[in-house]
């Protein structure tokens, strides 16, 4: 089978494991080709104390000009982590490179826990929802969700009529395909909700590790990202990107690193898992 190749859109953060530095190494352990398109470069991502910030904006389109006469293909476009400049010049990206067989897959990475990440307001929900009216798949936390659709955040808990109004709200802003991760369902478990291929909604959860690591929604993405492309049904994807997240939070904790909310979760000895 020919490889296939996704371009993936967001910024590199040299320090804290996310975006580029999560989603390339985990999309080439998947044997697909990874094309990252830098939006930003900062020392680190924003949950350290300070950060510096170079802004790529005026580099995204005269980058993908130049692949002009190329007749690159596209099996997916994966979007993380943007800046508001960023996301107009994004969604010609997507008007350009994105064929009949590409599927847009959305990670809106702006929020959690109730919060917006540092430097982003509601200008940015604005224009995250332009964002998703271009997608085939979204893949919000629930303050994502809640942010999006005009929810009111109360927790991660999530009852099942919650979670099919937070979906079909979502949907209504364009993407067909949901994927809702983060939910704390009862008896201490933690998972997500989607949609399957025929519409249907359906979930999957593990055991809730007592700990949180930052950048385990990037690691998510990715993996789902390349099962996808790969072309596992939505309910393998997702368990797939779930497991390997699991895996690696355990491997986080076994290897004793204390600030798993700065530096991300240990996945590189789990990257073997992906490339079966
Ligand atoms: O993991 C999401 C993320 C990505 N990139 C940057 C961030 C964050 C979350 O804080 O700051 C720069």
């Amino acid at each position: 089978m020919k490889e296939k190749r996704i371009l993936t859109l967001q910024d590199y953060s040299a320090m804290g494991r996310c975006s580029l530095t999560v989603a390339l190494p985990i999309i080439s352990a998947c044997g697909i080709e990874a094309v990252g398109l830098p939006t930003a470069i900062l020392s680190n991502h924003t949950q350290f104390k300070s950060w510096t910030y170079v802004d790529l904006t005026q580099e995204i389109l005269p980058t993908i000009d130049k692949w002009a006469d190329y007749n690159h293909h596209f099996d997916a476009i994966y979007t993380g982590y943007l800046g508001d400049s960023q996301i107009e010049p994004v969604i010609e990206v997507f008007k350009r490179l994105k064929e009949e067989s590409t599927f847009v897959l959305v990670d809106p990475a702006f929020a959690a826990y109730g919060k917006m990440y540092p430097g982003f307001g509601y200008q940015h929900v604005e224009l995250m929802r332009k964002l998703i009216a271009h997608a085939d798949i979204v893949r919000p936390n629930i303050t994502e969700a809640c942010f999006l659709t005009g929810h009111r955040f109360v927790s991660n808990e999530a009852d099942e009529e919650e979670i099919r109004s937070l979906i079909a709200d979502l949907q209504k802003l364009g993407p067909s395909k949901v994927v809702l991760s983060g939910i704390h369902f009862p008896s201490n478990s933690i998972g997500c909700a989607f949609t399957n291929e025929d519409g249907s909604i359906s979930t999957y959860s593990t055991e809730c590790l007592p700990y949180t690591c930052h950048g385990t929604g990037d690691v998510f993405a990715s993996v789902l990202t390349s099962k996808l492309v790969l072309g596992y049904q939505m309910k393998d994807a997702v368990k797939a990107a779930h497991d390997f997240v699991h895996a690696a939070m355990i491997k986080t904790e076994k290897d004793g690193q204390k600030d798993m909310l700065t530096y991300g979760v240990d996945f590189e000895p789990c990257l073997g898992l992906l490339t079966k």
